[in-house]
């Protein structure tokens, strides 16, 4: 019996459902929250990868809450190079029914690519597909 307690994790990019990431939170026992947005704004830069940084106050960034254990999240730290690429960080995210709760998030505060101005990364821009 797993018996860690359940960490939320919001992703904006190639995580999301759909994207080229995403089996490391759909072949696992992770559980989908919700649609949501951070309760910050931030801005979301596309180059290779998507990017936020928290360092813009842009827009509120569009993604998805999943609920994963400790195993999870420390094969996806390994896959963003936490702490040398990506940081994971913690920040305020709205789920679709008003609900506020923390969540890591993925922060580069050094971003590169284009500024996309609506906080949304859409399939076209996954680099992976
Ligand atoms: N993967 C993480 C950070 C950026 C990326 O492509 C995510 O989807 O949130």
């Amino acid at each position: 019996m797993k018996t860690d307690k359940p960490i939320p994790l919001f992703v904006y990019g190639t995580l999301k459902r759909g994207f080229s990431n995403h089996d490391f939170l759909s072949g696992t026992d992770s559980k989908f929250l919700g649609k949501a947005q951070t309760a910050e704004p931030f801005a979301l830069y596309v180059g290779n990868f998507p990017y936020v940084t928290s360092r813009e106050p842009v827009c509120p960034i569009k993604g998805e809450v999943y609920m994963v254990d400790a195993e999870t999240l420390s094969k996806i730290d390994e896959l963003e190079e936490h702490p040398d690429w990506y940081k994971r960080g913690i920040t305020e995210v709205i789920l679709e029914n008003g609900t506020a709760i923390e969540a890591y998030i993925y922060f580069k505060d050094d971003p590169e690519g284009i500024l996309i101005e609506s906080g949304f990364f859409s399939k076209r821009q996954d680099p992976g597909l």
